[in-house]
């Protein structure tokens, strides 16, 4: 299967901004990755206008799939950098694809004066919530989010990720399948780009250094399943 538009778009849009780096990279696992994409760095109009549109495809199409991501309420961005990248496919969802929600973030720091709590912008409680984040390895980051939501009395119905880097998470077995697990199955996780995607493309532009370490990295922290 090629790409999608908007799947090459965020690469090389990626990439010529400098978020989407192959190198040497040490993650917050302490693996030692041949890449790296640090969404903080999609950070002007014209790049987060690819990234948010890449995310609200990626969403329209889930809903219409099968097994495919529920309908939910309200997309929940977490602090800092979900901020910006639930607003702005808030925005393209309406503009590009007639889908109305709401949008919510969290506060790093609970306050407790003025309109007090932990989340702020459209409230949880109560409400279908999808998650938007930017990454995952094992998974720890977008877990913590969907406790945040949890605890704020939503109900998580998906989480929706810019990249997947199919690395096996905490149970040995593929992050994200243990995360579409815990929010009821498969089809609850999609995801914009996955390392095998990073791969097709490096194979498609005759990277070959670049892709050989690529695999030799998948063959170590791959999720085979
Ligand atoms: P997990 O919490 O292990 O799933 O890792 C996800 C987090 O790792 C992200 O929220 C980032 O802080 C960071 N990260 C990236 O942003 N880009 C990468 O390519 C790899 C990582 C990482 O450290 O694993």
């Amino acid at each position: 299967m090629s790409l999608e538009k908007y799947q090459t778009e965020l690469i090389e849009h990626g990439m010529s901004v400098g978020a989407l780096k192959f190198g040497t990279f040490t993650l917050k696992s302490g693996r030692t990755s041949p890449y790296f994409f640090n969404a903080g760095l999609l950070a002007s109009g014209p790049v987060l206008n690819t990234l948010c549109s890449a995310y609200a495809a990626t969403i329209a199409n889930a809903l219409k799939s099968s097994p495919g991501l529920p309908e939910f309420d309200i997309l929940f961005g977490p602090a800092y950098k979900g901020i910006p990248f639930a607003a702005g496919t808030a925005v393209l969802l309406h503009r590009d694809h007639g889908i109305d929600v709401g949008f919510a973030y969290d506060r790093k720091e609970a306050k407790d004066h003025g309109e007090g709590g932990i989340t702020v912008g459209t409230p949880v409680k109560g409400k279908r919530v999808l998650v938007l984040d930017d990454v995952a390895t094992a998974g720890t980051a977008i877990r913590a989010t969907i406790d945040t939501v949890k605890r704020e009395g939503g109900e998580v119905v998906g989480a929706i990720l810019m990249l997947d880097r199919q690395e096996v998470g905490k149970e040995g077995r593929s992050s994200i399948a243990e995360i579409e697990e815990l929010l009821g199955g498969k089809g609850r996780v999609p995801t914009i780009l996955k390392m095998k995607d990073l791969m097709r493309w490096l194979q498609e532009h005759g990277r070959t250094e670049e892709l050989a370490k690529m695999q030799e990295y998948w063959e170590q922290y791959g999720a085979k399943e």
